[in-house]
Parts: C-alpha cells; sequence; structure tokens
C-alpha cells in the first residue's frame, strides 16, 4: 500500500512537535517538513501569521499534519490518525481491544497539552509551566514591534497575556511551583503503574512516546536527576527503554534547539526547582 502524502508543520523545540516526529519515526512515515518560526522567540512569528491562522491552523499552534489535502490538528488525535497508516516499520501504536484503548486514551490525555486542561493539573501540562525560564528569556529579546504583533492577533488570550507579562515583567518564578502538585502526583502515578520492564501498556505505545518527550524536556531543563531517584526505580529504567528507542534520536535529539541559551541559563547545571520537587517525592513535604 502506498502511503499519502504527509507535510508536517511543526518547531524543533515545541513538546507537542516532537511527539508528532516521534510517533513518525515509530510508524516508518516519509514526511515533508515546514518548520514554523513559533512568535515566542522569531520576529517572523509564523505560527499567527495571516496565512497560518487562515489556511493552516486559527488557533495558532504547532503541530499541524496535512494528510495529503486534509488538516490534522492537535497532536494526540493526529498521533491516533498517524497510527491508522501503513509505514516501513510493522508497529501499532493504539492496542486493538477497546478497554486497554480507554486506559490509554487516559494516559494520553494525561501526559501531553490536552486543551481544556488547566496548565499545571497533569503530568503533561505541567511541563509547559517548567519551560518559562526558557521561554521568558526568549520573549525578552523580542522587539517591542514583535511583541505588539502578539498583542494584535495571537488567538489564544491565555498565551497572549502570559506573553506580554513575561516581556514587561516576569512570570518564571512564579509559575514553577504551580506545577509541584501535579507533576509529583504523575509520576509517582506512573512509578505506581510501570511493569517492572518494558513499556506501559507492555507494548510500545502512545503514551510512551509523550513521556518520552516529557523526560527529555525534564533533561533539557535540567530537571532529569528527577529520573534517577531511589524512589522512583521503575522509572528509571522506563527512561533508558524510551533513550534506546531509534525514534528518540530521529525525532528529538536530531532536532535538538537553544543549547547555547539552556546552558547559559541552568550554568550551575541546576534548576531551583529541582531539590523541591525531589523532597515531595520522597514524601518530605
Ligand atoms: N493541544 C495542542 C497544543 C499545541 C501547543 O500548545 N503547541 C505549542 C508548542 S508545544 C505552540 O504552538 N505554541 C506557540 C504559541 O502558543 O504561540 C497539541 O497537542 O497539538
Amino acid at each position: 500500500m502506498t502511503q499519502p502524502k504527509l507535510t508536517l508543520y511543526h518547531a524543533n523545540w515545541s513538546l507537542c512537535s516532537q511527539m508528532v516526529r516521534v510517533a513518525l519515526y515509530e510508524k516508518g512515515l516519509e514526511f515533508d517538513h515546514v518548520p514554523i518560526k513559533l512568535c515566542d522567540h522569531y520576529e517572523e512569528a509564523e505560527n499567527i501569521s495571516k496565512d497560518y491562522l487562515k489556511n493552516i491552523n486559527p488557533t495558532g499552534v504547532v503541530p499541524v499534519l496535512k494528510i495529503n489535502d486534509e488538516i490534522v490538528r492537535d497532536s494526540a488525535y493526529i498521533i491516533e490518525r498517524l497510527d491508522e497508516l501503513e509505514g516501513a516499520n510493522n508497529i501499532n501504536l493504539w492496542p486493538k481491544e477497546e478497554s486497554e484503548r480507554e486506559r490509554l486514551r487516559n494516559w494520553v490525555y494525561d501526559t501531553t497539552i490536552t486543551e481544556g486542561v488547566p496548565m499545571g493539573k497533569t503530568l503533561g501540562t505541567t511541563i509547559p509551566l517548567f519551560s518559562m525560564s526558557l521561554i521568558e528569556n526568549l520573549i525578552k529579546k523580542l522587539s517591542f514591534k514583535a511583541i505588539w504583533n502578539i498583542v494584535l492577533r495571537h488567538p489564544r488570550r491565555e498565551r497572549k497575556i502570559a506573553f506580554v507579562t513575561m516581556y514587561f515583567s516576569s512570570l518564571k518564578d512564579r509559575v514553577g511551583p504551580l506545577a509541584y502538585k501535579g507533576f509529583v502526583k504523575g509520576i509517582l502515578e506512573l512509578e505506581k503503574s510501570l511493569p517492572k520492564d518494558g513499556f506501559l501498556f507492555g507494548e510500545f505505545s502512545h503514551a510512551d512516546i509523550n513521556l518520552m518527550c516529557c523526560f527529555y524536556r525534564l533533561q533539557d531543563l535540567r530537571l532529569d536527576a528527577i529520573l534517577d531517584m531511589p524512589e522512583l526505580p521503575k522509572v528509571k529504567s522506563y527512561w533508558e527503554n524510551l533513550k534506546n528507542r531509534t525514534s528518540f534520536k530521529k525525532g528529538i535529539l536530531d532536532f535538538k534547539d537553544h543549547e547555547e541559551k539552556l546552558n547559559e541559563i541552568f550554568s550551575n547545571k541546576n534548576n531551583p526547582h529541582l531539590e523541591k520537587l525531589k523532597e515531595k517525592i520522597k514524601g518530605k513535604n
């Protein structure tokens, strides 16, 4: 069977774009790239350009996948759709059985930036809050013209407010603690649910893709010492298994971004939230 033509609109350091790229490589599907320069660090602000909002995504976010001429939005839905296609690799990211699909759906929901879920509530929505240390640094470098363009054009009110606040003031130290509870709950739940070895559902699945990307983000943010804690032994070996996937290199490492900036921000190799999170995981407060 020949595969349909796939075109991915994405950004290197975007959690949800990473997820879709990993899924494409897992399936062995060929795709064309359209890199999008996001408004939080490029003057071009391609995700809120007239053309992008009109023809690709009126909500101004990446990733978007074009399957032939059909536009498919939202990473979780994109990955479900991708799973129906036949690529070079014989792999299914979704189980066949309905009760298993339901269980997986819950995990997927909790491990990505799901629309309608307040930031910090689930493991997936805590990641953007921790990422603010980098985002704020990038936003502050934008010109006034670029921030004014965000005010005028960004279709998401909550993001517009966050970006403008970061430009003129600061959010990064305030939002991290809002993620502690959701993150600790999520990671402890994962430790409980993981099998001794292998993946969350035995076979590699969509949830493992999401967690691979969330964990890599922890590494970028110098929070990955959490994945090495004696309190989380299954998480630790799980992360090793995830890093061994070919798709980890192809979908994430080959699209690294902001390396210098991250080294500069975390020059002491530590993230200010690390010790607090570790204490909470140990149950000390
Ligand atoms: N639920 C959406 C979330 C997409 C999303 O928030 N994308 C971020 C990058 S991970 C984005 O495009 N940010 C740019 C902006 O908000 O200006 C999905 O899963 O695709």
